[in-house]
């Protein structure tokens, strides 16, 4: 809550913010555009505080795609997110 403090602070000191630009989420994940990092996220992904969709297993298939959410690390996975064999 204190760093939005402060991007309001410097946003209405430099000009040319609106109240509704310091509150827009662009990508409707619940992380305003301002702390959003990966503005594209689809919809119902649950995100980091980062706004960045969820990966658990790490292997670049986010979450809401990824239909084996247990791969390995080291494994190399297909666009669903699974194991190649
Ligand atoms: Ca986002
Ligand atoms: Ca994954």
């Amino acid at each position: 809550m204190q760093k939005l403090s402060f991007f309001i602070f410097f946003c209405f000191i430099l000009g040319g913010c609106s109240l509704s630009q310091i509150l827009l989420d662009t990508d409707n994940d619940g992380v305003l555009n301002h702390k959003d990092i990966c503005k594209d996220t689809p919809l119902g992904a649950l995100v980091d505080k980062y706004g960045c969709a969820l990966d658990n297993d790490k292997d670049g298939v986010i979450d809401i795609y990824d239909k084996c959410k247990n791969t390995l690390s080291l494994d190399i996975v297909d666009a669903q997110g699974c194991t190649q064999r």
